[in-house]
């Protein structure tokens, strides 16, 4: 017994190189191919701090994981991650589509050279942000239209989507000061209104409700300790984990 995947197209929502699961009754092998895990949500959530625990524990559990970032992940991602957070001496604002394009140049050698052959390999990968946080900071934040993005995604991406989307929900104001208290504000926290924020974040929740087969909200307002714990029961119940050992 264990699972069943196929990457195309899937049933639910016609994406191509989507996995559908029956849970496993017994530890599950390492799947033919890996599923893409993605984490997303607002600033001062702890996505990085949950995208390193969840990899921890999907490798106690006997997978073969990577984990990794956007924008960054590559040597180039790293370096354009380097000039998109950087705090600006311009004068002139940076145009909202630069940005986009900068993100999406970015996800495309992380999607070509680690994600798409992790997978592939049979490999999970776990991801700090992904083509979501374009449609929210971009679009929805900086107002961009989405049908543009969309284009930009497609071909950074060849429609490659998340399994499984983990919404690390945060209020504004929560997730903010925590940023303030844990590092120097980047580009976007520099520059941008609470406003921008609050729309980013309505986004995200917009999403979730469209697409409730691909995402979970998780309460990341808590400690540490819940968040991990709510991930790992998603996790869990999304894909049958739980049941190994
Ligand atoms: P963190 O990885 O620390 O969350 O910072 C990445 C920043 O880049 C984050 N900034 N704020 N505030 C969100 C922003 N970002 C975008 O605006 N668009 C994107 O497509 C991605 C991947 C990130």
């Amino acid at each position: 017994m264990g699972y069943a995947a196929s990457r195309s197209p899937d049933e639910r929502t016609g994406r191509q190189g989507s996995v559908g699961y029956t849970r496993p009754v017994t530890r599950p092998a390492a799947p033919a191919h890996g599923w893409f895990i993605t984490i997303e949500g607002p600033e001062g959530a702890g996505k990085t701090t949950q995208a390193d625990a969840l990899a921890r524990h999907l490798v106690d559990l006997g997978l073969d994981v990577h984990t990794t970032r956007e924008p960054g992940g590559t040597w180039l991602g790293e370096r354009l991650r380097e000039i998109l957070l950087a705090r600006t001496d311009s004068a002139a604002p940076t145009d909202p589509l630069t940005d986009a394009l900068l993100f999406n140049a970015a996800r495309r050698q992380l999607v070509t050279e680690v994600i798409r052959p992790a997978l592939d390999a049979g490999r999970t990968v776990v991801c700090a942000r992904f083509a979501d946080s374009t449609l929210a900071y971009q679009g929805y934040g900086a107002g961009i239209p989405l049908d543009r993005l969309r284009a930009l995604e497609l071909a950074a991406t060849d429609s490659l989507t998340p399994d499984l989307t983990i919404l690390l929900d945060v209020p504004v104001e929560v997730g903010l000061e925590r940023t303030r208290r844990r590092k120097e504000w980047n580009r976007f926290e520099d520059t941008e209104e609470v406003a921008f924020f609050e729309r980013v974040r309505a986004a995200y929740l917009g999403f979730a409700e469209a697409e409730p087969d691909r995402f979970r909200i998780v309460d990341g307002s808590g400690s540490v300790a819940d968040s991990d714990e709510a991930i790992r029961n998603v996790v869990a119940a999304t894909f049958g984990v739980a049941q190994a050992g």
